[in-house]
Formats: C-alpha cells, sequence, structure tokens
C-alpha cells in the first residue's frame, strides 16, 4: 500500500491545487501519507540556474537538462527509506488506466517526474523511469497536470480518503462499466420525471435498473469495454433486453 508520493517539477506551486483542497488535499496532508515537491532549479549550480538547452540535432524548443533533473530525482528517491518506483508523465507513455492505478497503488512509494519544455533528455528516461504514462492523446505544456490527474484517481481508492468507504469500489470503471446515470430531488425538474422505479422502493428491482442501464451505457458510448468484459448471464440478459429497447 502506498505511503509516500514525490513529484520532481519546474512548478512545485501547481501542485497546491491538490495540497490545500477536497479529500486529497486532507489525504495528502494526514499522516498516513508523505507528500513531497522536488523542484530541479534547486539543484543549478550556474550563475542563471539554467534547467533547459537546446537541441542536439536542431529544431524548435528546448530540451531539460539531464544534471539537475538527476540531482533532484537522486534527493527525492534518498529522502525516505526504500527506493521509489520512478513514472515519467509523456504523450508517449502507456496509456493509464484502471489496472495501472492499482498496481502504483500497491507501491510503498512512488516518484513522479513532471516534465516542461520539449521535454526530458532521453538518457535521463532510459536511466531513471521504471515506466512512461500518458493520460491521454494530447500534448500539454507539462506533465504536472497530468502527475495531479494520477493523484488524485490513486488516492480515491485509499480507505477512508473517500467519505463512504464503498464508494470507490462501486466505482464504474472498477466493474470494466461506465456508470448509471444519477438523480435527486426534485422528482420532477424541467417537465422531466425521475424514472419510476428509482422511487419504487424494490431495491432489487433498482439494482437491476441500475446495472442495465451500466451495461446499455457502455454498449452505446464504449463498445469495446463491452468487448473487453466477460459478462455473467445476468448482464447478457439485461444488455440483450436493453439493445431490443434501442432497435425499437
Ligand atoms: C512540445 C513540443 C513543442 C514543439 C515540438 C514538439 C513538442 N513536443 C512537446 C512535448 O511533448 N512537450 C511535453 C510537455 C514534454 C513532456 C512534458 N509535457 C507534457 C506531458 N505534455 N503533455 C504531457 C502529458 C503527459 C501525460 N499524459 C498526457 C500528456
Amino acid at each position: 500500500m502506498i505511503k509516500r508520493i514525490d513529484v520532481v517539477t519546474l512548478l512545485p506551486q501547481m501542485f497546491a491545487a491538490l495540497t490545500d483542497y477536497g479529500v486529497i488535499g486532507r489525504a495528502l496532508q494526514s499522516e498516513c501519507l508523505e507528500f513531497a515537491t522536488w523542484n530541479p532549479r534547486d539543484f543549478t549550480e550556474d550563475k542563471h540556474r539554467s534547467v533547459d538547452d537546446r537541441p542536439y540535432g536542431g529544431g524548435p524548443g528546448m530540451v531539460m537538462r539531464p544534471e539537475p533533473m538527476a540531482c533532484a530525482i537522486k534527493a527525492a528517491q534518498a529522502a525516505a527509506v526504500g527506493r521509489a518506483y520512478c513514472v515519467y508523465l509523456s504523450p508517449q507513455g502507456r496509456l493509464v488506466d484502471h489496472d495501472i492505478l492499482q498496481d502504483l497503488l500497491a507501491r510503498p512509494r512512488i516518484l513522479l517526474v513532471a516534465g516542461r519544455y520539449e521535454g526530458l533528455d532521453e538518457r535521463l528516461i532510459e536511466a531513471e523511469a521504471d515506466l512512461e504514462l500518458s493520460i491521454g492523446d494530447y500534448v500539454l505544456s507539462g506533465g504536472e497536470l497530468p502527475a495531479m490527474v494520477l493523484i488524485d484517481a490513486m488516492l480515491r481508492w485509499l480507505p477512508g480518503v473517500l467519505g463512504d468507504e464503498d464508494s470507490a469500489k462501486q466505482d464504474s470503471f472498477a466493474q470494466g462499466l461506465l456508470d448509471y446515470p444519477h438523480y435527486t430531488r426534485p422528482e420532477v425538474w424541467d417537465d422531466v420525471a425521475v424514472p419510476d422505479v428509482l422511487l419504487s422502493g424494490d431495491h432489487k428491482k433498482i439494482r437491476r435498473w441500475r446495472l442495465q442501464q451500466a451495461l446499455g451505457r457502455t454498449w452505446l458510448r464504449r463498445p469495446e469495454l463491452i468487448g473487453q468484459r466477460r459478462l455473467s448471464d445476468e448482464e447478457r440478459c439485461l444488455l440483450d433486453e436493453y439493445i431490443g429497447e434501442q432497435e425499437q
């Protein structure tokens, strides 16, 4: 189980968005979990404290110098017992999914490396990173937001982080399905009524309706997720019924 998260970043202040707000902020400030940031700029030795340099081979933009990055990573690694599993966030990485989150959560320490500019010197990635991860097929201006996305998605799985102990375990992606639709008061809003079944008080019927909605919406919006998942007899039956209703 995760005990400590370190982040190497040129913009440590950005992480206040995570540490200072909400349930994730509380988790990161609790005794159970250590959190620290490391700024490569603090490990520069030249007058201008430069962290970037021109790319070999030419072309636009700048590349992060390996020396200050390596020093920051080594300092982060030395800040606690044991070695942290080192993850570099980049669009070239493997796409993050529920299984990767669980794998990271099972490690005692992780060290996230957020790049800026055009990225890190490839030799540093090869030497230090255990894994390269992407949160989606788009380029941002740095790895900080992806690092925060990863931390948020991981920490909501820790016991006690979400108010309701079961919320994370009922999480739709844990089941390999999209979520079912939610409703609250009023019973009629904007001329639209809440589905009758949710007012029936019949909890078996409600569970089946929600499962059917989750299956049906996944089939409509993310059919590849249905292909990847084996359905129980009940699920197959509920989905077939949903598809039948769609076709009418
Ligand atoms: C910028 C750029 C500018 C001109 C030509 C090529 C270029 N490539 C990049 C680029 O990929 N910059 C990255 C910015 C370098 C690594 C940190 N940055 C980053 C990470 N952007 N987006 C991510 C990211 C990480 C994880 N998941 C999705 C996006």
